[in-house]
């Protein structure tokens, strides 16, 4: 059995999804997702012009091997865009392999340990009654856990995740920015003061039962994190994400060391070892990795298993910036996962997006329920994807009210 072609499509509604097509001549195709947000034209060129000219004439069945040639091989390794380009690959054939053995992909994980999989919605709001209202909408709705993000008073620019003015509805990662970025003004001072206080109003408004998340987006010093996590512990939040920068792991060690709220992070990870030591030093509590930008199921697999073994769950990013694709994989490894946490699974109501990734996958009360499709039961509408270009984009950029860069 070989691959015979692959082919890439950027562009989606709204959203550029890379989107990459392996056929086969057993008359069997898989699909992958290689978005890297804001940068999408990346990993489509790297598949094109150096991975697809490989993969003809692979057998798709070997994906064990056939990821191994493209990371080892590689040299220089890692980092998000060739590993998007690569999980995206992957994904694609562990598709093609539950098509072959006519099974939903989770049976060849070892079956289904749930019959749904919890997910969290993002609720935000320019000031903190806009996110009550955003919050009870998600909770009417059925939503069993919510991360919650809010204007800071009296901080000049909206900062991350909110919209601009209140009662204005932004989607904060899908909305273009053009290729120049946006600018918002961080000021830590002003969060630490309002953002514990306003955490622990929405735990007195909504009742101990619904789960409660934070995204702190990599802003804070590491003294700082500390000081907030041990100030929000009476909130008794889910977690606390992205406390402080990815790249400084020893600083989760004083948020550790002073406070009992959960963490969470991994979202920008690409790979096992960017994250082994925390899982192994119990430094995390949920990790964020996605099929997508950590090299695809092959290796996700492999973090939920060592994860596992020191009580970390699973907590897949989930941002719309994935493709249905993505989130397909990650509902398979949800219903198997033994550990699984949490799914971050956004509602963009978008039927564009259902006609370009047709499934059957479904979301039910703050849950997602699984496709017994085989494979990973989502499809890609060719004449759709006609309809869409590539559109440049850009994250927005963050800086001090003296000018200094700062963290997105
Ligand atoms: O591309 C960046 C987004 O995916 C990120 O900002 C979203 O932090 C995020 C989250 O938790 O979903
Ligand atoms: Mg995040």
């Amino acid at each position: 059995m070989q691959i015979t072609d692959a082919r890439v499509f950027v562009g989606g509604p709204g959203k550029n999804y890379v989107t990459l097509k392996i056929l086969t001549d057993a008359g069997v195709y898989g699909l992958g997702d290689a978005t890297l947000n804001n940068r999408e034209t990346l990993p489509a060129a790297y598949l094109r012009d150096y991975l697809i000219p490989n993969l003809i004439g692979m057998d798709p069945r070997n994906s064990e091997d056939i990821w191994q040639f493209f990371y080892r091989g590689a040299y220089f390794r890692r980092g998000p865009i060739a590993m998007a380009a690569l999980g995206a690959i992957d994904m694609a054939l562990w598709d093609i392999k539950a098509k072959l053995a006519g099974l939903p992909l989770y049976q060849l994980f070892g079956g289904k340990s749930r019959e749904g999989a919890m997910v969290y919605a993002h609720a935000t709001g320019a000031d903190l009654d806009d996110l009550m209202d955003s919050i009870a909408w998600y909770v009417e709705q059925g939503y069993q856990a919510v991360r919650v993000q809010c204007g800071i008073p009296g901080m000049p620019s909206a900062s991350y995740a909110v919209p601009e003015h209140k009662g204005a509805r932004r989607h904060y990662i899908t909305d273009y920015a053009g290729i120049r970025p946006k600018l918002e003004i961080w000021e830590t001072d002003r969060y630490m003061r309002f953002m514990p206080d306003a955490l622990a109003e929405i735990r007195a408004r909504f009742g101990p039962r619904l789960h409660i998340l934070h995204d702190v987006h990599h802003r804070l010093l590491p003294r700082e994190a500390a000081e907030f996590a041990k100030a929000v512990e009476p909130v008794r939040l889910f977690w606390m994400e992205d406390p402080t920068p990815a790249e400084d792991q020893d600083a989760l060690r004083l948020v550790r060391q002073h406070s009992t709220t959960p963490i969470a992070i991994g979202e920008v990870f690409n790979a096992i070892w960017d994250c082994n030591r925390l899982i192994e030093d119990e430094l995390i509590d949920f990790i964020r990795v996605a099929a997508t930008y950590a090299g695809g199921i092959t290796p996700v697999k492999r973090i939920v298993d060592l994860a596992g073994l020191h009580h970390v769950r699973t907590g897949f990013h989930g941002a719309p910036s994935h493709s249905p694709i993505c989130m397909a994989a990650h509902a398979h490894l949800n219903a198997w996962a033994p550990n699984f946490g949490i799914q971050e699974y956004l509602v963009l109501g978008t039927p564009e997006c259902d006609a370009l990734f047709p499934s059957e996958h479904r979301m039910e009360n703050g849950m997602v329920l699984v496709s017994d499709a085989p494979g990973l039961g989502v499809d890609f509408d060719e004449t759709e994807a006609a309809r869409y270009s590539y559109e440049p984009g850009s994250h927005p950029v963050v800086r001090l009210p003296d000018g200094t860069m700062w963290n997105y």
